[in-house]
């Protein structure tokens, strides 16, 4: 009989669903195509709902996948598409780190274009080593924009319980470059989880990530889920018309419709409101010129087309 399960992780098309009791069945898509899907799209991640039929006790196939709520995705520049990444969360933790790797603002303005309405908490780990100065600027940049923030260390335990509380009730997916401690937080919060973590170092000389999927994982007492994902070096947005870009900036919003020119790319038109609210320095110069070199990047990208 067909019930409704979440889909914990996906290897190799063999996808671990739970049911609503938290039972889990190894299963496939039943025949080639699932229905209630659009072609181009990863057909199903880890959180989305589906239907499927348990085969024996283990086993199942999947039939249908149900609406998502909602969908975090990057353009993947290799296959050159878009790609969703997971669905179906309440928030994302942004994970960076104070250093190893290096903290990057300019992944963490990607990531809140990739998150599209997705609630962000910026979460700062490793806070155990040395702070370079400019990395609170930053922060109070985003703090501004109303984004979450945390500091953590997930070595030191310090931080955790600021972050647990923002938890309950919510299924959080922790997003971040490789070797920013995401495994290493999850195995803080979930103890149970047992994530692999590894030292960066290491990785590097390797050149692989330690995580290399992505996986649901429940709190002790069920209130609350965690996805730990697959770190990146970097991420590209989605595609999307390049003068749309700054309507996903919560800074420039106010000022786009006083621009002289519409569609506006507040790059090299004159009268433009973004450009003189960033010399007025009410916009970030910083978040503006990282805006300028998604925007460069993305008409680029439509150029190749
Ligand atoms: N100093 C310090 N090191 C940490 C901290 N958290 C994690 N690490 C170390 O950072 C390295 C990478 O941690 P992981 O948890 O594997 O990182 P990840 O983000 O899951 O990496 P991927 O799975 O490749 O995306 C490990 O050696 C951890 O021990 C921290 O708070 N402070
Ligand atoms: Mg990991
Ligand atoms: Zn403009």
């Amino acid at each position: 009989m067909t019930q409704e399960g979440s889909i914990l992780k996906g290897i190799n098309n063999i996808y671990t669903v739970a049911d609503e009791h938290g039972r889990e069945y190894l299963c496939r898509i039943k025949g080639k195509v699932l229905r209630g899907i659009d072609v181009d799209k990863t057909p199903l991640t880890p959180a989305d709902r589906v239907l499927f039929e348990p085969v024996g006790l283990q086993e199942g196939r999947i039939e249908e996948r149900l609406d998502r709520k909602n969908s975090f995705v990057r353009y993947n520049l290799k296959r050159r598409m878009n790609q969703t990444l997971f669905v179906n969360v309440d928030q994302i933790l942004c994970v960076v780190s104070v250093d190893q790797p290096q903290f990057r603002p300019g992944f963490i303005d990607r990531v809140l274009l990739c998150a599209d309405d997705i609630p962000v908490v910026i979460v700062l780990n490793k806070t155990d080593l040395p702070e370079p100065e400019d990395i609170s600027r930053d922060i109070e940049v985003y703090a501004s924009l109303g984004i979450g923030f945390c500091r953590v260390s997930a070595a030191e335990g310090k931080g955790l319980d600021e972050l647990a509380k923002l938890l309950p009730g919510k299924r959080s997916a922790l997003f971040g470059q490789s070797g920013a401690g995401k495994s290493s937080l999850v195995n803080a919060l979930i103890p149970a989880a047992e994530q692999r973590t590894e030292e960066v170092s290491l990785r590097y000389n390797k050149g692989r990530h330690t995580t290399n999927f992505t996986t649901v994982l429940k709190s002790q007492d069920g209130n609350w889920e965690l996805l730990d994902t697959p770190g990146v070096r970097e991420i590209d947005i989605p595609d999307m018309d390049p003068s749309m870009i700054s309507h996903w900036y919560p800074d420039m919003k106010n000022h786009i419709g006083r621009c002289r020119f519409s569609p506006c790319l507040h790059i090299h038109e004159p009268g433009c409101a973004v450009k003189n609210a960033v010399e007025d320095g009410e916009i970030d110069a910083g978040r503006y010129q990282r805006y300028v070199r998604i925007t460069e990047e993305q008409k680029q990208r439509s150029s190749l087309r």
